[in-house]
């Protein structure tokens, strides 16, 4: 039998975002951001935790990548904080702001680390918010790609992977229909489809500015991709899959891939009147930008059942598992449309999230026929309870066992066709998980803190780092052989 591979050179990393690792979120000069202001408002946040020290990876950035390299990372996702390079969004550069992120390319650069850089997830400076609503307001559009260009110019002859805009379709759904994200806008529709169309064009005018730059290096935006499964063969839930795609997948993935919104989705809007206004020129610039996308960021996490809600049915607006106390989350779905009820096949997380290592399959798959594109998984992992021991280690097999199973249902999907360049696992440190606290923890290296500030910050290995060390060191044949 043929034995299975991972591509030579195949880049096994890890990611992480500024707000959720950085902390110093006052120093050298960076402004507040829309979350450093969010994370304030009593009852958004698990026990009302903040990023203001997070896992203090500003300060500790050394140390972390020095863990990276010893487990042999090919490379480090990361998110640049826009507030750190314009404090105010837009006018002066804080030069302290880019010294920073140069320091953390060239640490990684130093042991052959592959930078991958997210120049936007989530935090906006506070002061575009202020000024005029940040993504409710076409001059965010500007803003954007002048602080992405100032990257670009900054870093561009170091860092040759660039993702635009993280999980677009999270940010604005939990930002403007659910009110759990900034600027917590409840049910708010019309502003919904405006701001992503306006974060599209963002997106888009800022890989034209830097095909325009010929820097030699890829660019993409990473999605959030939860492929859905039909209930069963019943056709009133296969249409409700096909509805569940067009409004939750494809309304994202086909205008970074093509340049424009999917038909019957678009239909669906404009007799809701809430579909957004798209001139002539955005779609020429979102058609061009579409063709020069050299991958698209896949985080994965889940799957999901796709079954017919009738128009009395459940809503988006559902309870989510904050806690990690299990079954304490809700079906959520469009009534008329879709709901997404549980799995009776697979087992879920302690915070309800569905685990399906063949989803990740499924979805590279899919994205390979639909658009043709290399993938690059930006994210993938478990959220978990850990405890450290006496002796300093920390056992978490259920982590190895859930990173293992996608692993090698990406290996298969590399058998099957599907470019994958690259596999980052969310963490490599624990980090402060938005919405849940420092509980739900997903790194390979164990951060002693809670959710109360004070605690020793000190990093131990947990069991998993070990794991990926070996999984990096023989590109993953030590699991692959299993498939042979
Ligand atoms: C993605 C985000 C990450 C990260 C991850 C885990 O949606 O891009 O920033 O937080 O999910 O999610 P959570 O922290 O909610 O468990």
């Amino acid at each position: 039998m043929k034995k299975i591979q991972m591509p030579e050179n195949f880049l096994w990393g890890s990611a992480s975002a500024a707000y959720q690792v950085e902390g110093a979120y006052l120093e050298d000069g960076k402004g507040m951001t829309s979350w450093d202001s969010f994370v304030r408002i009593p009852g958004k946040t698990f026990k009302a935790t903040t990023g203001d020290v997070a896992v203090d990876h500003y300060h500790r950035f050394r140390e972390d990548i020095a863990l990276m390299a010893e487990a042999g990372l090919k490379t480090y996702r990361f998110s640049v904080a826009w507030a750190r390079i314009y404090p105010d969004g837009n006018g002066a550069v804080n030069e302290k702001g880019l010294e920073f992120y140069n320091r953390l390319i060239d640490e990684c650069l130093k042991y052959k680390i592959e930078p991958m850089v997210t120049i936007f997830h989530w935090d906006l400076p506070q002061a575009l918010a202020d000024a005029y609503g940040g993504w409710e307001d076409d001059r965010i559009i500007d803003d954007f790609v002048n602080y992405a260009v100032t990257l670009f110019r900054a870093f561009g002859s170091k860092v040759k992977y660039w993702i635009t805009l993280n999980e677009q379709n999270i940010f604005t759904s939990l930002g403007w229909l659910t009110a759990q994200h900034p600027p917590g806008k409840f049910d708010d529709q019309k502003t919904f489809y405006q701001v992503n169309h306006r974060a599209f064009i963002a997106h888009a005018r800022t890989v034209l500015a830097y095909k325009e730059m010929n820097l030699g290096g890829k660019i993409g935006a990473s999605f959030a991709y939860t492929p859905g499964y039909a209930l069963n063969c019943d056709p009133v839930h296969v249409m409700a899959k096909a509805n569940y795609d067009d409004l939750k997948n494809y309304w994202w993935m086909d205008v970074y891939a093509y340049g424009r919104y999917p038909k019957a989705a678009l239909r669906y809007l404009e007799k809701n009147g809430t579909a957004p206004d798209v001139t002539d020129e955005d779609r020429i610039i979102l058609e061009s930008a579409a063709g020069k996308i050299d991958f698209m960021g896949v985080n994965y996490y889940q799957s999901c059942v796709c079954e017919y809600n009738p128009e009395d049915g459940v809503t988006p607006y559902g309870t989510m598992n904050t806690t990690g106390v299990k079954g304490s989350g809700a079906v959520v779905g469009i009534p008329g449309v879709y709901k997404n009820p549980a799995n009776p096949y697979l087992k879920t997380t302690d915070w309800d999230w569905i685990i399906d290592p063949s989803g990740l399959k499924f979805g590279c798959r899919e994205i390979t026929s639909r658009y043709a594109l290399p993938i690059i998984i930006s994210e993938n992992g478990l959220g978990a309870f850990d405890k450290l021991e006496p002796d300093g280690s920390i056992h978490d097999p259920y982590r190895i066992a859930y990173l293992k199973a996608h692993i090698l249902a990406l290996a298969e999907a590399v058998e099957e066709g599907c470019e994958i360049l690259a596999y980052c696992t969310w963490s490599f440190t624990d980090l402060l998980s938005w919405l849940n606290g420092y509980q739900k923890r997903y790194g390979f290296v164990y951060i002693d803190r809670e959710e109360e500030e004070g605690a020793s910050m000190n990093r131990y290995k947990k069991d998993s780092y070990y794991w990926y060390q070996k999984v990096i060191e023989t590109n993953g044949r030590n699991l692959t052989d299993e498939l042979r």
